[in-house]
């Protein structure tokens, strides 16, 4: 990838990690996003926006998104989610990392709960309940949208290089935590899957009201673009 190289370093090796993780515990197979939005770049008050997708589908889930974005010289980005298909019971992996200059502001990483009850697994519980508690300095408070995400939700300013490496170090976990349990997962009964569906939209409905992730669309590509590119590829429904 050619955007990834000039990327701040912890969104390289985040992406890195991602595939990696994707590539040795999955299936995957190509996903066919339509050609005019694997990448893309805009310009129209303000800087140039690049953005670079790569997408994957596997027999447990309908979407695997890894998203790499540069605003002008100065904004990357990272955003990635993994879309469990309807008959899977399976929490939403969803990570976003927004920053450059050196500097990451926003570092988040969830396992949302898509049950009914809005709780995770209790293999899920156990096994993020018993990671080492990460050190962070400075801790942010979720958005009023937020109420989508699980307790164990990573939401920080890393300061500095230790910070970062503690952060990439849990996201790698639950990745790997998330794709060895879906593998062993079995599907659902059909009876089920109106549930997930549910919680899925719901999940991406409350995404789509981020305004941050919106303006830096709209202010590149324009309203209708934006609504069209946040409804149909970072969090289309299923
Ligand atoms: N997101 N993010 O993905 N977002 O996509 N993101 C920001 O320092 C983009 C996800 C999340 O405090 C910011 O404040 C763009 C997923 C939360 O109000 C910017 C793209 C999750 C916040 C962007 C993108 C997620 C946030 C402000 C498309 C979680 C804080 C940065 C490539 C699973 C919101 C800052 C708040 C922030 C931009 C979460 C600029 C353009 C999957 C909670």
């Amino acid at each position: 990838m050619s955007l990834r190289s000039q990327q701040h370093s912890l969104i390289c090796q985040l992406a890195e990690v991602i595939e990696q993780t994707w590539q040795s515990h999955l299936e995957l197979s190509p996903y066919p996003m339509p050609a005019e939005l694997g990448y893309v770049e805009g310009r129209l008050e303000g800087e140039k926006l690049v953005i670079e997708n790569s997408c994957y589908q596997t027999p447990q889930f309908r979407k695997l998104h890894l998203e790499l974005a540069k605003v002008g010289a100065g904004l990357d980005i990272l955003h990635c989610v993994m879309f469990p298909r309807s008959n899977y019971a399976l929490p939403m992996f969803g990570c976003d990392l927004v920053g450059g200059r050196g500097q990451i502001s926003a570092a988040i990483a969830d396992l949302s709960p898509l049950s009914g009850d809005r709780t995770l697994p209790e293999s899920y519980t156990s096994a993020l309940t018993a990671l080492p508690n990460g050190q962070f300095s400075q801790v942010r408070g979720l958005p009023d949208w937020g109420d989508i995400f699980s307790e164990f939700c990573l939401f920080v300013r890393p300061a500095g290089a230790e910070e970062e490496a503690q952060f990439l170090a849990r996201v790698q976990k639950y990745l790997a935590l998330h794709c060895e349990y879906a593998v062993r997962t079995t599907p659902v009964a059909a009876a089920q899957e109106a549930e997930i569906v549910a919680a899925q939209r719901y999940y991406c409905m409350k995404q789509q009201q981020n305004d941050k992730t919106r303006r830096v669309l709209e202010k590149a590509f324009g309203d209708e673009w934006a609504e069209r590119y946040m409804t149909t590829v970072l969090f289309d429904c299923a």
